[in-house]
């Protein structure tokens, strides 16, 4: 294809003409209409495309979410922004910044955003609207979110806790307040006082006093003020843009399978996180939407609960997250991670229509032997799943069913944790359920026991896997071995079985297998790269293993990847 072709010519001169073309075709051939989404579970780096590609539009535009998201962007200084309601446009100083009649604005938190931005010398005076038919998330929606998490106990979300949920279910039960509200001060303490109400019925650890509305209304008097510069008719000035022949950029705030609609339901946010947000967060319509870019990380991460069936729970996860340094913006929390999930990545740019992808990451992906890629799932009955379930039931089980053949659930404190419920739970796949007694624990070495597996709240994460040290073995025992030996693990699977075969197999003439243990999630091996590929920015010059990742990739989902990530950095970006 024409992309190799230029970028074949590896030995010419730093300043590559062929790539700095190719890089300026890529960005303005994009339609008038635009749009990045994230494809996976939220954070795979939309922020980051979507401050590239600002100096080529006149708006970048958010549809949905509120604060709840977090992109983090660096100038050409190098300096972090983490943007949480304002654009990642804002720091292209020719871009106005829209926020949409789809999000859920909280304004204490919009003013800081825009107080420390402009305190880092970023310009926001007439560079920012706010849609009069936005509405206003209020302290207490915040705070309802909390009793709401607690009710919830184990089953809760994991949501950020900025209010979102209850925010958007104000706005479909048709009491919420808007941003236009803010011109009509007389009537709007009354349609506060409603909500907060409401909010005290219903939650008892909500406690409304008179002066709470009182305190609020003055608050939001001053904001009020603050604001109005800011406030527009977006729908108007979107679609005036568009019929001035302008280019607008849509910026997707967390990701389609965090979709109220698409997602993996209930563990979502309360927005249309996919394509059709464009339409419903600013009122533009469909046929104007052109170009969609899906942004998708190299492998997975997801914070808070719910399904993740690529997720590992090993050293390997663990590598992920501080090699990818997977921690919220918004919130800090450790990011859960796993191999990218092919069948997921498919769901997702069926619904959305992608005519490209932006892979970010890969750089993360440097340190590893073997890279594996989810490529179908499997029920318990061996079955393949033919597109992503949206049974959560199902996808439990295929998390269940990627246990290893013998399992176990063991107590992370001092008892009473609710093991009977899990065990229960999972009996019905499994052919014995058997109990066994410690009374030391000095040979384990247990890994699993972290703030992470505290904080998600995931069916998996009850689970310990525990490793026996078998580092100790002399090589002069391999010599008095049987004929016929064996390696068998001792505890629940995961013990380290495939090292110690390893070490032994140059003694024996046959290795064999007498039991497979079945996963539900079907991998394909690709072989890593081991080099750091940060500073790269042609294409051809990824090593060969990192090219074959990227073509597979792109082969099992049929949509052009034409951005690749290789570091945080504006410039980190290879334009294939
Ligand atoms: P919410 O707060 O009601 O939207 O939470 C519902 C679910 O949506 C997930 N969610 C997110 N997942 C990843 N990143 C998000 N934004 C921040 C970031 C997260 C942070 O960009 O880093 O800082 O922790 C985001 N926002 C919502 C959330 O985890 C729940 O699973
Ligand atoms: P967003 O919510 O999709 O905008 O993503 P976040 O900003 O929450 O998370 C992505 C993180 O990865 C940020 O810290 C980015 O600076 C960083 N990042 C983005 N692209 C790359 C990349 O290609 N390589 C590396 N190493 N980091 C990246
Ligand atoms: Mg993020």
């Amino acid at each position: 294809c024409s992309i190799k072709a230029s970028a074949s010519a590896t030995s010419s001169p730093p300043l590559d003409v062929s790539s700095g073309k190719l890089k300026l075709d890529r960005i303005s051939s994009l339609s008038q209409v635009s749009g990045v989404l994230g494809c996976q579970w939220g954070d795979e780096g939309k922020g980051k495309l979507v401050d590239i590609l600002a100096g080529h539009f006149d708006i970048v535009a958010r549809c949905q979410g509120g604060a709840n998201a977090g992109h983090t962007i660096y100038n050409s200084e190098g300096k972090k922004f983490a943007l949480h309601l304002v654009p990642s446009g804002i720091l292209n100083e020719e871009t106005l910044c829209v926020i949409g009649s789809g999000l859920v604005v909280h304004l204490p938190g919009l003013f800081e955003e825009i107080d420390n931005l402009e305190s880092n010398g970023v310009s926001c005076k007439g560079r920012i609207v706010v849609s009069d038919r936005a509405h206003l998330l209020f302290d207490f929606h915040k705070t309802v979110d909390g009793l709401r998490e607690v009710e919830l106990g184990d089953n809760s979300i994991g949501t950020t806790k900025r209010g979102i949920g209850p925010c958007y279910a104000n706005k479909m039960i048709r009491n919420g307040l808007r941003v236009g509200d803010l011109r009509y001060m007389d009537t709007f303490p009354q349609k506060l006082d409603l909500l907060l109400s409401d909010a005290a019925s219903r939650f008892e650890g909500f406690i409304y006093d008179p002066k709470m509305l009182e305190e609020e209304v003055d608050k939001y008097k001053r904001f009020a003020e603050r604001l109005e510069p800011f406030i527009a008719d977006t729908v108007h000035v979107v679609n005036k843009y568009i019929s001035d022949n302008k280019k607008i950029l849509v910026e997707g705030g967390q990701a389609t399978m965090l979709d109220i609609d698409f997602g993996t339901y209930p563990f979502v946010t309360s927005s249309s996180a996919s394509a059709g947000g464009i339409c419903t967060g600013l009122g533009i319509a469909p046929k104007a939407v052109g170009h969609l870019i899906g942004v998708v990380k190299a492998y997975t991460s997801r914070v808070g609960a719910g399904p993740f069936p690529t997720e590992l729970l090993d050293d390997v996860g663990d590598l992920l997250r501080k090699a990818g340094h997977e921690f919220g913006t918004t919130t800090g929390r450790p990011r859960r991670c796993g191999w990218l999930d092919i069948v997921a990545l498919k769901y997702c740019c069926l619904i959305n229509g992608f005519s490209s992808l932006n892979l970010t990451k890969l750089d993360v992906l440097s340190d590893f032997h073997e890279i594996k890629l989810g490529i179908s799932y499997k029920k318990i009955d061996g079955k393949i799943i033919e597109s992503f379930p949206s049974d959560l039931t199902v996808l439990e089980q295929l998390e269940i069913g990627s246990l290893s053949q013998v399992s176990g659930v063991l107590g992370c404190q001092w008892g009473d944790e609710g093991k009977g419920k899990l065990v229960d739970i999972l009996a019905g796949h499994f052919d014995i359920v058997a109990r066994c007694h410690h009374h030391s624990f000095a040979s384990f070495k247990i890994p699993k026991i972290s703030k992470l597996l505290n904080q998600s709240l995931g069916i998996r994460n009850f689970f310990t896997p525990i490793r026996c040290f078998c580092d100790k073995l002399k090589l002069d025992q391999i010599g008095s071995l049987s004929q016929v030996s064996g390696v068998l693990g001792c505890q629940w699977g995961d013990e380290g079985k495939g090292k110690l075969v390893d070490i032994l197999a140059g003694h024996f003439d046959i290795v064999a297998r007498c039991q497979e243990v079945e996963d539900a999630v079907e991998y394909e091996v690709l072989p890593g790269w081991k080099t750091d590929i940060s500073s790269i920015r042609k294409y051809a010059d990824l090593p060969q293993a990192a090219q074959r990742y990227v073509e597979r990739i792109e082969q099992l989902v049929g949509i052009p990847i034409h951005y690749i990530g290789v570091g945080p950095g504006r410039d980190a970006l290879i334009f294939k």
